[in-house]
């Protein structure tokens, strides 16, 4: 579809409210019609090269070294998403016993 097109889209009963319908709205067994049109495209968020983020020394290969960088990196950002998540919550205490579980060695 380009920008400006208009189309119909069809939903026969089995892919929209089936036989029961929608309280009195729709009713049972109805066919859906909708008349859309394409008002506008936008551009998603460009796509990330993880490789690239991981590849420290940009010589195209990755080290262990590299890696495992990363996962720690991935790993501190994410704990500290959810500390930071677990505090604006309110949950002092929930905190220091999942630091606890956390932290503890295996
Ligand atoms: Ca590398």
């Amino acid at each position: 579809m380009c920008v400006g097109e208009k189309r119909q889209l069809i939903v026969p009963p089995d892919l929209g409210y089936g036989e029961q319908g929608a309280g009195e709205v729709i009713p049972g067994g109805a066919t859906l019609y909708f008349d859309i049109e394409l008002l506008k495209v936008e551009s998603g968020p460009p796509p990330v090269n993880v490789f690239k983020q991981i590849d420290n020394d940009n010589d195209a290969m990755l080290s262990r070294e590299e890696l495992s960088n990363y996962l720690k990196q991935q790993v501190s950002s994410k704990l500290s998403q959810e500390i930071t998540f677990l505090f604006s919550q309110g949950c002092r205490k929930v905190i220091i016993a999942w630091l606890a579980y956390r932290v503890a060695p295996t």
